[in-house]
């Protein structure tokens, strides 16, 4: 395992060793922010779930913490499964989870802290009546699982949502609430699409259309706009749409058809699952949390002792430019891990070529780079008929006339392995430009059982707008954000060569038609704390 060792991240969220998967229950409270996750404590592949803790001050450092529910009843016997944490106007919180009973039946029960003044939420109640909720007639007995965070109606009731779906229509049950115990199930659904599977992992959230901030769940009015997020079982990916909620029959309506959720916006085009976001009342914002899982083989995770990381918690907000996406960002307390900087201005990096950027070590990093187009070369450039995607778009080793271009990471000195992460401009036959954004697997690694995909799709980009992105290194994972967090890929990367000190950064432009000109600022990035609390450390 020591010759996997390097794989280990040093600022993103991970447990000592074992299996984790979907983010639980994140909240803020009494000063610190609380983190739950699916784990395995026997073994590097899912299975025997319960539910691991961990406490942070910042989103970023973490004490790890003793699990918080384990198996122990027979409404949970089959697992401890997904949940969301709600907190009570009183300052109460309850989580409301889905247990795996000894006959594999989903359920929902209820659970809450303890002691609410212990800071840390060590010990959890489940409730002496569970299961509270088991699946309603019509509805198969494996599929209804994940209730959300409760909002409130104006009735003053708590409403939640639980994904199911109806042979092959994904959808998501409506339940009104005034204790958490006592359920009443809606006559329609939150919400329908043919054709997408098992929702599982619904989330369900208010977006402000006029401040940059983030709004409670139970926000509601004129200047919101709502966000539906399924995780699709049967893909594997997060999708997400903005629409309008209508209270009266606690349903939803995307904005647009064609980008239903399910079928249209992912958060992420790499590899995102199951993700969550949660209202953080301590600074106004609302924070997504994704389980991102692994790229390679069973046999390696099982070697190694442990598989799976969340992402870096990313602040959510509607983006007022385009009006049709979100925006996701790292929250700000990743730039408390920013140690030395370079910065490369205004670099031409011309048709065909390959520029080094000298920045030492590239196994931990936070990048940001702009990239000015030649206007005169977009105008000139010949378009073409061909319908571009990352995916079949021959990734970053192929030329067009306007792209690719973009930065290469965890390459090492002769780019024997790299990882492009790039900008492709398509001109279409009537001269219509389109941007997409990608992350190229194909030439990662010489590792022969690694995943080797190329990722991406569509970024919008606004008149007169450079392109930007935003790329955060961290050993076996890179995270890349562009125009602003519009469009994200996450990808797993495990290099054989271009690892620790061994690995570099450059510049690339493998298009054919235009140069472009790049300014980038780059951070070394110091490793997070992330280990148990012991007694030696000072509570407050
Ligand atoms: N993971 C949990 C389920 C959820 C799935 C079980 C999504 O509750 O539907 O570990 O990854």
């Amino acid at each position: 395992s020591t010759m996997l060792e390097w794989q280990r991240t040093a600022f993103h969220f991970q447990p000592e060793k074992n299996w984790m998967n979907d983010p639980n229950g994140p909240l803020f409270y009494n000063g610190w922010y609380h983190f739950f996750y699916q784990y395995n404590p026997n073994g590097a592949v899912w299975g025997d779930i319960v539910w691991g803790h961990a406490v942070s001050k910042d989103l970023i450092n973490w004490f790890h913490l003793p699990l918080a529910m384990v198996a122990d009843q027979w409404y949970d016997k089959n697992g401890v499964w997904t949940g969301s944490a709600t907190i009570l106007p009183d300052g109460k919180i309850v989580m409301l989870y889905t247990g795996s009973t000894t006959e594999a039946v989903q359920v929902q029960n209820l659970a809450f802290p303890a002691n609410h003044s212990d800071p840390f939420l060590i010990d959890w109640v489940k409730y002496h009546g569970n299961p509270v909720l088991v699946p309603p007639p019509g509805i198969y007995k494996k599929d209804f699982r994940d209730p959300t965070t409760a909002w409130l109606t104006s009735e003053g009731k708590w409403r939640i949502t639980i994904g199911s779906k109806r042979d092959k229509t994904g959808i998501s049950l409506v339940y009104d609430t005034k204790d958490f115990i006592n359920y009443e199930m809606l006559e329609g659904e939150l919400h329908a699409v043919s054709g997408t599977g098992m929702w599982e992992c619904v989330d369900f959230f208010p977006v402000s259309k006029t401040e940059e901030k983030g709004l409670d769940t139970s926000i509601n009015g004129p200047e919101v706009k709502h966000v539906v997020k399924v995780s699709l079982d049967d893909d594997r990916h997060d999708y997400y749409a903005l629409g309008t909620y209508h209270e009266k029959n606690g349903s939803w309506i995307p904005d647009l058809p064609e980008i239903d959720v399910g079928i249209g916006i992912r958060y992420d085009y790499g590899i995102f699952y199951a993700s969550k976001t949660f209202y953080d009342q301590n600074k106004n914002r609302r924070v997504l949390w994704g389980w991102i899982g692994e790229g390679d083989s069973e046999a390696a995770d099982m070697e190694k002792g442990w598989a799976s990381l969340q992402s870096i918690p990313r602040t959510i907000l509607f983006d007022n430019n385009t009006g049709t996406n979100l925006l996701q960002w790292p929250v700000e307390e990743i730039e408390s891990l920013r140690l030395n900087s370079t910065e490369f201005e205004k670099v031409e990096v011309k048709a065909g070529s390959v520029v080094p950027l000298d920045v030492g070590p590239g196994s931990q990093l936070d990048i940001i780079a702009e990239f000015e187009m030649d206007k005169e070369a977009l105008k000139k450039a010949t378009g073409s008929n061909i319908t571009f995607s990352c995916q079949t778009g021959g990734g970053a080793a192929k030329s067009g006339a306007l792209g690719p271009f973009g930065i290469l990471v965890l390459a090492d000195e002769s780019l024997s392995e790299q990882t492009p992460v790039y900008f492709y401009i398509a001109k279409d036959s009537d001269g219509d430009l389109k941007t997409f954004f990608c992350t190229d697997l194909s030439r990662s690694s010489k590792a022969p059982d690694v995943d080797k995909q190329i990722f991406g799709s569509y970024v919008p980009v606004l008149k007169d707008e450079n392109l930007s992105l935003r790329v955060l290194v961290d050993h076996s994972i890179v995270e890349s954000f562009a125009q602003g967090g519009r469009t994200v890929i996450t990808s797993r990367i495990y290099p054989t060569e271009a690892i620790n000190g061994a690995s570099r950064v450059f510049l690339f432009n493998n298009a054919t038609e235009t140069c472009v000109i790049a300014s980038v600022k780059i951070w070394q990035m110091d490793s997070a704390f992330i280990r148990p609390y012991s007694d030696d450390d000072d509570k407050d």
